[in-house]
């Protein structure tokens, strides 16, 4: 029997009896885990008849999640709305038990959890995990379900995956493997290019701007190393897009940006290099204030403000420990942009 067949089974006996499962996404969930949640819903319903609803907490801020959720009409239940007595399983996409960055409530196992981040203690505990971190997205292994099940991509589904795998993979060209090139020259034919375009396109949102600017005019660069204070954001994520776009100036090979919201400091932080490890760099960084961590070569985490100072105090502890771990420590600040005086902290 194919490894591929054998993995669906194992998930089938894993669901035995189940009648309505959850499918819970990361916090403020990105392409990859909403087309993860996509594709399991799909294996579950069609595949192993089993009643399914996506779930999640946080909030989805990026115009291009948004428009995502909207143009593939991905059906969504905040954290707020689910009843968690409707369902008999529970599944993890995306994220694993312990990670910190999920609305699941203390104490609830999983029965099921597919991830690509590296894999943590408590995911033993599950009756089924797949999760394989070399794996530039999660859709990728999910994808795999699909034959087994006998299911095939519609043109929705093929471009809630593609989209996911080019986004978190940049276009296969970070964190990208083998699989994840297969699945995505496998799709591209079966892609909705206009609903696609709409996705990538979304309307920018003034907050956006907003951050962009306070991005733009207060960035610092310690050699090598950019740190983006963005103060309060208008979205969980706002960081983690900041720090991509970051990432592209030149001479940049580290970035870290923090953004404040609702009395929480997000962190995100990006490497130029591959196998930079920054998911044990940001946790480092981030130490025990707080959570972290990602792929080698990015990372998110985030600081809850009440238990910690200032956001502006804490903020500078986080600069002052990246420039420490980083050794960036005695490089003299310059402004991201040149012929502007640097930003006073
Ligand atoms: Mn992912």
């Amino acid at each position: 029997m194919k490894r591929e067949q054998r993995r669906y089974t194992r998930l089938a006996e894993a669901l035995a009896g189940a009648r309505r499962a959850l499918i819970l996404l990361h916090d403020h969930p990105d392409p990859d885990a909403l087309a993860g949640g996509l594709l399991l819903r799909r294996i579950l319903r069609r595949g192993l008849r089993v009643a399914a609803d996506i779930g999640y907490g946080g909030r989805i801020g990026r115009a291009e999640n948004q428009a995502m959720v909207r143009e593939l009409r991905i059906p969504l239940i905040h954290r707020a709305q689910l009843r968690g007595e409707r369902y008999d399983a529970l599944a993890l996409v995306d994220t694993q038990p312990g990670s910190g960055n999920h609305s699941l409530p203390e104490g609830l196992r999983p029965e099921i959890v597919f991830d690509h981040h590296p894999l943590r203690r408590s995911t033993r505990e599950a009756v089924f995990s797949d999760v394989r971190p070399g794996f530039g997205a999660v859709s990728t292994i999910l994808f795999e379900y699909l034959q087994p099940a006998g299911l095939a991509p519609d043109r929705r589904l093929a471009t809630a995956v593609f989209h996911a795998i080019r986004s978190e993979t940049q276009n296969l060209g970070r964190e990208g493997t083998p699989a994840d090139a297969r699945v995505f020259t496998t799709l591209f034919p079966l892609v909705d290019n206009r609903r696609l375009a709409r996705i990538e396109q979304a309307p920018v949102s003034p907050g956006y701007l907003g951050s962009l600017s306070v991005a733009l005019r207060t960035t610092r660069l310690f050699g090598e190393v950019a740190v983006a204070r963005l103060g309060r954001v208008p979205y969980p994520d706002a960081p983690a897009q900041l720090a991509d776009f970051l990432l592209r100036v030149e001479g940049v090979e580290w970035v870290l940006a923090c953004g404040m919201h609702q009395r929480r400091l997000y962190l995100s932080l990006r490497a130029e290099r591959h196998g930079a490890q920054a998911g044990r760099v940001l946790r480092r960084i981030v130490g025990d204030r707080g959570r972290a961590g990602g792929h080698g070569s990015m990372a998110g985490g985030r600081i809850d403000l009440d238990r910690a100072a200032s956001a502006a105090t804490e903020e500078a502890r986080l600069e002052r420990r990246a420039r420490e771990i980083l050794g960036v420590a005695h490089s003299r600040p310059r402004p991201l942009m040149p012929g502007r005086a640097c930003p006073p902290r």
